[in-house]
C-alpha cells in the first residue's frame, strides 16, 4: 500500500538517507511500485511508520517491517504526528512542531517517550543500553561529554551494549556549569534516521536554575523529594549489606505508541501485550500477586505510566532476587551482567528458570563494579526480551552519588509487533 499523496520533503530526506549511498539525486519521486527514476525503490510513509529498514541494495532491495523503535518501552511515531499536523492544516510540519507537545497552544501531546529534565547547571548522565536486533546511535543536541580524552556528542550501541558516560552540565558545558546550550528543550535520539522517525527520540528538558524567577509547574515540577520523573531510583544496600527484592514476571497490556486516527483528529493508543519485570514491595505482595490482578492494575493507568524496572544498587550490596512466574506459557529467568555471583545464578540453565505456575528462582549477585549492566530475560531470549523482559542493574559508589544531580537510564529497544499482538490498532493506521 502507497500513500503517494502524503510524500514529502521529510519522507524523501529519510528514503533518501536510507537507500543512496553516496547522496541523493535531485528527484526521488516514486511511480508506482515504490520505484525511483535512479531504480531505487523508496519507502514511503507507510512504510517508515512501520519503523522499516532497508535490506540490500538496487533492485534486490526490500523493506523489512513491522518492527518497532522503543525508548523505555516507548515509541513515538513522527509520522503519527505529523498526521495529525496536517489535519489541522500545517500541510509541511518542522522537526520542532513535531517534536513539541503538550502546552495548551500545542495541537500535539507530550511525546510518550520519556522526557528527561534538569535545572540549566545542574550535573546530569544519561545512560544509554541497547537491547533487540540493531545499532543505535545514542545522541543528545546542545550537548557534548568527555569520551576517554575527546569530546563527544554521539555513540554507537550494539545490542546488550550500554554507554553511561554521557556526563554533562544540563544547558551547559562538560566540565563548567556556565551557561551554554542553555535552557530548552533539546530532541535526544538514535541517529539511525529511520530509527528516530519511526519512534526513537525524546526530550531532554533544561529548565530554568534553582532560584530563577520562572520556576517548573504541573509535569514539569519535581516531586516532593525534589525528584523529576523518570530518574534513576536511589541505590539501595551498601558495602557488606543484603538485601532481598521481589520480582515477577508477567504480561500485561501496555501503551507502547500512538496511532493517529483521522475520524476523531486524535491520537489514540496502541496497546500490547508486553512481558515485564515487576518489582513489589514485599514478600507478601509478592506471594499473592496474580497474573489476573496485574492486568487490571495495568489497564486501569499502569499500561500507561509504567517505567522498566531498574535495580539501583551501592557497591558492595549483596542482594537476591526471587523471581515468580506469571506468564501464561513461557519460562521467565533473569540474565544479569556486571556483577558477580555463582552458576546456579546465571539465568540460562534449568535451576535458574522459573516456570509458568512453577516454583520460584533466587538468585544472588554481589555488586562489586561501578557501572551500568544490562539484566534480562535467558530463558526465551528472543522473545521474550522482543516483547520487553528485560531491565538493567545501575551500580554507584559515594563519589558518583556525590557528583551527579540528575540520573537517566534510556533503553533503546527494537520489538516485533507481531510478538506484541492482542490490539486491533496496529500503528500506521491499520494496514
Ligand atoms: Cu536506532
Amino acid at each position: 500500500m502507497k500513500y503517494a499523496t502524503h510524500r514529502s520533503e521529510l519522507a524523501r530526506f529519510v528514503a533518501c538517507a536510507a537507500l543512496v549511498a553516496g547522496g541523493c539525486a535531485d528527484d526521488h519521486e516514486a511511480d508506482d511500485d515504490g520505484h525511483t527514476e535512479a531504480g531505487h525503490p523508496a519507502l514511503t510513509w507507510d512504510e517508515l511508520a512501520l519503523g522499516c529498514s532497508v535490506m540490500g541494495e538496487g533492485e534486490q532491495a526490500h523493506v523489512m517491517c513491522n518492527h518497532g523503535h522503543a525508548l523505555n518501552l516507548r515509541n513515538e511515531n513522527l509520522w503519527e504526528r505529523w498526521r495529525l499536523l496536517q489535519s489541522k492544516g500545517i500541510v509541511q510540519p518542522n522537526e520542532a512542531q513535531l517534536m513539541h507537545g503538550g502546552q495548551s497552544h500545542d495541537p500535539l501531546p507530550p511525546p510518550l517517550t520519556p522526557t528527561l529534565r534538569a535545572r540549566l547547571g545542574e550535573r546530569v548522565r544519561i545512560r544509554a543500553a541497547s537491547y533487540g536486533p540493531q545499532f543505535h546511535t545514542f545522541h543528545v543536541h546542545g550537548h557534548l561529554w568527555k569520551d576517554g580524552t575527546k569530546a563527544a556528542d554521539t555513540k554507537t550501541l550494539g545490542p546488550a551494549e550500554v554507554y553511561d558516560l554521557a556526563e554533562f552540565h544540563a544547558g551547559a558545558g562538560i566540565d563548567d556549569p556556565t551557561e551554554r546550550a542553555g535552557v530548552g528543550d533539546w530532541m535526544y535520539h538514535c541517529h539511525v534516521e529511520t530509527h528516530a522517525v519511526t519512534g526513537m527520540w525524546g526530550i531532554f528538558r533544561v529548565l530554568p536554575a534553582p532560584g530563577a524567577k520562572e520556576q517548573p509547574v504541573g509535569d514539569d515540577a519535581p516531586n516532593a523529594a525534589g525528584r523529576f520523573a523518570h530518574e534513576v531510583p536511589p541505590p539501595l544496600g551498601g558495602p557488606g549489606q543484603k538485601l532481598t527484592v521481589h520480582v515477577v514476571a508477567a504480561e500485561v497490556p501496555l501503551v507502547v505508541a500512538r496511532s493517529f486516527v483521522p475520524a476523531t483528529g486524535k491520537l489514540v493508543d496502541v496497546v500490547r501485550k508486553a512481558r515485564l519485570y515487576i518489582p513489589m514491595p514485599d514478600e507478601a505482595s509478592w506471594q499473592a500477586a496474580t497474573a489476573a490482578d496485574l492486568t487490571a492494575r495495568f489497564a486501569a493507568g499502569e499500561k500507561s505510566t509504567h517505567s522498566a524496572w531498574i535495580l539501583s544498587l551501592r557497591k558492595g550490596t549483596e542482594v537476591t532476587v526471587k523471581l515468580r512466574n506469571l506468564m501464561p506459557d513461557v519460562p521467565a529467568s533473569l540474565h544479569p551482567h556486571g556483577v558477580a555471583y555463582k552458576v546456579e545464578s546465571d539465568g540460562t540453565m534449568e535451576v535458574s528458570m522459573a516456570m509458568p505456575g512453577g516454583k520460584p528462582t533466587v538468585s544472588t549477585w554481589t555488586a562489586d563494579t561501578v557501572g551500568t549492566w544490562p539484566l534480562h530475560d535467558h530463558a526465551r531470549q528472543v522473545e521474550n526480551i522482543g516483547r520487553g523482559l528485560f531491565s538493567a542493574i545501575v551500580v554507584k559508589d559515594d563519589a558518583e552519588i556525590a557528583a551527579i544531580q540528575r540520573d537517566y537510564l534510556v533503553i533503546f529497544h527494537d520489538y516485533d509487533m507481531d510478538w506484541m499482538m492482542g490490539s486491533a490498532t496496529p500503528i500506521g493506521g491499520g494496514h
